[in-house]
């Protein structure tokens, strides 16, 4: 059974998250989204809140695979995070050479530490590789529409953060 690790911050999950998620449930059987928990960084979203967003987009969007998915929180490496839940892989999303210049420094080292576990890079659609959690962020602070980038229950709490 293949089981993968998504390590990611999720602060809010957005669509782009969303759709790298269904893509790693279509080649695993197992999914493991790991939050990243930093001691020293307060998140807009507590993991309960942010677990809660990942679980129920990926209810409402691939309900026959709910049960494949678990949510956990990390502190640490993500490759000791991903072997403490028996993963083989590691998945990460691309926007763009950025992305792809920053993930495979950490691909090529991570794969220096632990050469059983494969990184797994899955590209972001063309609709959803402008969205960042952090400018979702941004732009809900300032007042302006973020249903777009988010499904419509993470813009509802983030209207209730920054209410106008
Ligand atoms: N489309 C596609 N993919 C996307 C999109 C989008 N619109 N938005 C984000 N993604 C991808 C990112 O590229 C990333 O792969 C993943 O989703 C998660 O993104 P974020 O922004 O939620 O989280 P990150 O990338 O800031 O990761 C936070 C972690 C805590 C997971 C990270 O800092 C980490 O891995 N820490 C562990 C430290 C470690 O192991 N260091 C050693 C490295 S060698």
């Amino acid at each position: 059974m293949a089981t993968a690790f998504y390590p990611g911050s999720f602060d809010p999950m957005t669509n782009g998250h969303l759709d790298v998620v269904l893509q790693a449930l279509n080649i695993a059987d197992r999914l493991v989204l790991g939050i990243g928990i930093n001691a020293g960084k307060k998140p807009l979203f507590e993991f309960e809140e942010r677990a809660d967003f990942l679980r129920r987009a990926v209810a409402e969007n691939l309900p026959q695979r709910a049960n494949d998915l678990s949510v956990v929180a990390f502190q640490g490496l993500a490759i000791d995070a991903a072997r403490n839940n028996g993963a083989g892989m590691i998945i990460r999303g691309l926007r763009d050479s950025t992305d792809f210049a920053y993930e495979m420094q950490m691909a090529g080292m991570n794969g220096a530490m632990a050469p059983d576990i494969q990184t797994v890079f899955l590209p972001a659609k063309p609709a959803s590789r402008p969205i960042s959690a952090t400018l979702v962020r941004q732009v809900a602070a300032m007042g302006g529409d973020v249903e777009r980038f988010v499904p419509d229950f993470v813009a509802t709490a983030l209207k209730a953060k920054f209410p106008r």
